[in-house]
């Protein structure tokens, strides 16, 4: 067998999540709001959702992305707040104002959460487990929210350690506990696992990592195309993804699964509206507004072909060129679809010494 773990195992990975996010800062604002069950989001009288909800409403099973009509049978007495964006993300800066203190090398993945490197760090003796702690501290005694901590020696481990004691916890996964804690991992807490592809892990008996170590590479590859070679990495605890800062994002995209796939062109456009509400709001979570440099449409067929449609964008993008593009991308092999996605590409910005001069584009705003 493969060995578990391997040489990157040296890195110290921090993965931060806020708490209920916009429901914390909402209840930091307004005491009256504290111990409450309250959740942010669209109103119920006109078919809103929740954003999320504080923890003392999730004891009534309300969550993110529900109905508001739902969550208030599920909680008459919930309180429904409007979201605030502005304020969110004035609270998201100060937060990377702390993890700043600490590293250079924060990889942002929404608002309220990031990766931080802090395998280089002088603080702390180098012990990420004490700057974890110290940021945990620094947030909620100057910004009045708490967040969660995950430290372990790569990201997907990082990543399942931040939410294990949530809310306001940390877990520490050492590299010498890496081998037995991935071990019991159940599969689906593995990054990029969603329900359709638990269920298929599950069908073939494979319930925990353990059970997926027993797996070889190309019999993986036949159930789970190009996301095998991940899936077989993860169960030995290995991650070789390294912290990206956020200058280097350079796309933006969202993808959708379908459990039954889809059979034409027409059921894939009827996707659309729901793809880019997901799109929309990851881009509303970014802290800046990236200039846009091409929109692109990604269709991956059920027989696990892809494709990409690809677009250059001069000024805005436009949520209207989504549907001729993805028209072309389902002509390419007219077959039951089995994934949609929908992106877009950024133009990057480089460190200063190495900044391109960039024509000025009419309608794009300023030139970068
Ligand atoms: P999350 O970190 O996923 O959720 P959370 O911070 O509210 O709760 P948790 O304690 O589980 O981390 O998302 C961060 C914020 O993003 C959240 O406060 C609101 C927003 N959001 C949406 O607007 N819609 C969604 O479907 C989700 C999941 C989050
Ligand atoms: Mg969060």
């Amino acid at each position: 067998m493969d060995q578990i773990g391997d040489n990157t195992a040296e890195r110290k990975i921090i993965h931060c999540d806020c708490d209920c996010f916009y429901a914390a800062v909402e209840q930091r604002d307004d005491p009256s709001l504290r111990g409450k069950p309250i959740a942010v989001g669209g109103a119920g009288d006109r078919r809103g959702v929740l954003c999320t909800a504080s923890y003392e409403a999730r004891a009534y099973g309300v969550r993110s992305a529900m109905p508001t009509r739902t969550a208030l049978k599920l909680c008459p007495d919930l309180i429904v707040l409007p979201v605030a964006m502005d304020k969110y993300k004035a609270v998201a800066k100060d937060v990377r104002g702390v993890f700043q203190r600490y590293t250079d090398v924060i990889e942002p993945l929404s608002l309220d959460e990031a990766y931080l490197d802090v395998s280089g760090s002088e603080h702390h003796q180098g012990s990420a487990t004490l700057i974890a702690e110290a940021i945990r501290s620094e947030v909620r005694d100057s910004l009045g929210i708490t967040i969660s901590a995950g430290v372990a020696p790569n990201k997907f481990l990082a990543k399942v350690a931040s939410d294990w004691h949530k809310p306001d916890g940390i877990k520490v996964i050492p590299p010498q506990e890496v081998e037995a804690f991935v071990a019991a991992l159940p599969v689906d807490k593995i990054h990029g696992v969603g329900k359709i592809t638990a269920k298929k892990l599950h069908d073939l008996g494979i319930f925990r990592c353990a059970d997926l170590r027993r797996w070889e590479l190309v019999d993986l590859s036949k159930h789970f195309g190009s996301f095998a070679q991940a899936l077989h990495n993860y169960a030995q605890g290995i991650d070789r993804r390294e912290v990206k800062p956020s200058r280097s994002r350079k796309s933006l995209s969202v993808e959708l699964t379908f459990a039954e796939d889809l059979p034409n062109a027409d059921a894939c456009l009827a996707k659309l509206p729901d793809l880019l509400a997901r799109l929309n709001r990851r881009l509303e979570q970014l802290p800046h507004t990236p200039a846009v440099a091409g929109q692109f449409v990604k269709l991956k067929s059920a027989d696990f072909r892809s494709t990409t449609v690809d677009r250059q964008q001069l000024g805005d993008w436009e949520e209207g060129a989504f549907g001729p593009m993805l028209e072309e991308a389902w002509q390419r092999f007219a077959s039951p679809v089995r994934l949609l996605g929908i992106g877009l590409r950024f133009r990057v910005l480089l460190p200063d010494s190495q900044q391109l001069p960039l024509p000025f584009v009419p309608g794009s705003g300023s030139p970068l």
